[in-house]
């Protein structure tokens, strides 16, 4: 069970339809695939998605630190000294995807070698997420199109609504517009990857009161104290903070701020180890919590739907886990699909996942 060597591979897959947001834009899938290998002759899998508007990571950056900085780190320890790992990891600062996907690889090289799913190790409370999906900046006309194609096709009917533009009243003309397309029975929630001002979130949350919203989620910045507590104490909706919050205690900072009272579990920057921290935290304040997406590819969104059916907390929302369906190409020998509005963990040990060779020779960028 001991790691032998870990390979940091970047690749690049381009997007058939680019996600566009408050905070920035994604064309192109620019990740970092990471293999861990032991001494068994194992070797675990997960993906880096870099994301510089949110955490400063870069691709570049993702394979200078592994490289550098956290394989020697890591190589010589056992797959169960997870603890030593994560405490000589975060001697780093930052560096939040490089870290978890070392973390995920590290975990699934585990499940593989006792035959055991990650999930059952996690938690195992079941083996499937309702799935929502993120509708990024478009015309009214153009989401609703979209999300009425996305519940056709897949069953999906939870939508998270990308916010934060000016005017408002752009936005909220596309959130009453999929109110009206698609009736009352989709759950919609709103997330503006803090592109507005306290003020401004106030008041587009008044013009949407009547549409039913379930969460609002990182509208306006923690940064910006008293204005974000101001805000998140008038609405009568949970308030997700994401970016905001992403170790226990940026959660507890936040949440006994009074400046968010959800939260956003991420393993693309915590990883399966720190993500469990999270979530027994949020168990413990008795927080809402929704399994977010960094814009994920399938091992991603894999690794999220792993990590959220280990729990009763993470599984009980639907979790963000179809932005790989615009991507143009991806990964694994075996394509992840959404079913009825769902995706379900894989049978096999680990994270159950094989990487086609053929795939990752096209779209390396380091040969
Ligand atoms: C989200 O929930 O904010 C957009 C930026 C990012 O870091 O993640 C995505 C989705
Ligand atoms: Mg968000």
């Amino acid at each position: 069970m001991k790691i032998t060597s870990v390979e940091a591979i970047p690749f690049a897959i381009p997007y058939r339809k680019p996600l566009k947001f408050a905070s920035g834009e994604v064309h192109v899938a620019e990740h970092v695939l990471v293999r861990v290998h032991t001494d068994d002759g194992v070797v675990g899998v997960a993906e880096a998605p870099p994301r510089p508007f949110t955490y400063g990571e870069t691709q570049a950056g993702v394979l200078a630190v592994i490289e550098k900085i956290f394989a020697p780190q890591v190589v010589g320890l056992s797959l169960l000294e997870r603890e030593t790992m994560a405490t000589r990891l975060a001697r780093t600062v930052g560096n939040p995807a490089a870290k978890a996907a070392i973390d995920m690889a590290v975990w699934d090289a585990l499940g593989r070698t006792l035959d055991v799913q990650v999930t059952e190790l996690l938690g195992g409370y079941t083996d499937r997420m309702r799935v929502s999906h993120m509708l990024g900046f478009d015309e009214p006309a153009a989401m609703v199109a979209e999300a009425e194609r996305m519940r056709e096709r897949h069953g999906i009917t939870t939508f998270k609504v990308k916010v934060g533009r000016r005017p408002v009243g752009l936005d909220t003309a596309v959130v009453r517009a999929l109110r009206e397309g698609l009736g009352d029975d989709v759950e919609l929630y709103v997330d503006g990857n803090r592109g507005w001002t306290a003020s401004e979130s106030a008041m587009a949350m008044k013009e949407m009161s009547d549409l039913g919203l379930l969460f609002a989620e990182e509208l306006c910045p923690a940064d910006d104290v008293l204005g974000r507590r101001w805000l998140v104490s008038q609405l009568d909706v949970p308030f997700i903070a994401d970016e905001s919050a992403v170790t226990p205690a940026d959660v507890t900072r936040e949440v006994l701020g009074g400046s968010a009272t959800a939260i956003s579990i991420k393993v693309a920057r915590t990883g399966f180890t720190h993500s469990q921290r999270v979530h027994h935290l949020a168990e413990g304040l008795g927080l809402e919590v929704v399994m977010g997406n960094q814009i994920d590819g399938q091992l991603g969104s894999l690794c999220t739907v792993a990590f959220g059916s280990s729990y009763q907390l993470t599984s009980r929302r639907a979790g963000e886990l179809s932005n790989f369906l615009d991507m143009s190409d991806d990964l694994l020998t075996e394509p992840l699909e959404i079913h009825d509005g769902e995706l379900t963990i894989r049978p096999g040990a680990g994270l159950g996942v094989e990487i086609d060779p053929d795939k990752l020779a096209r779209y390396r960028q380091d040969t």
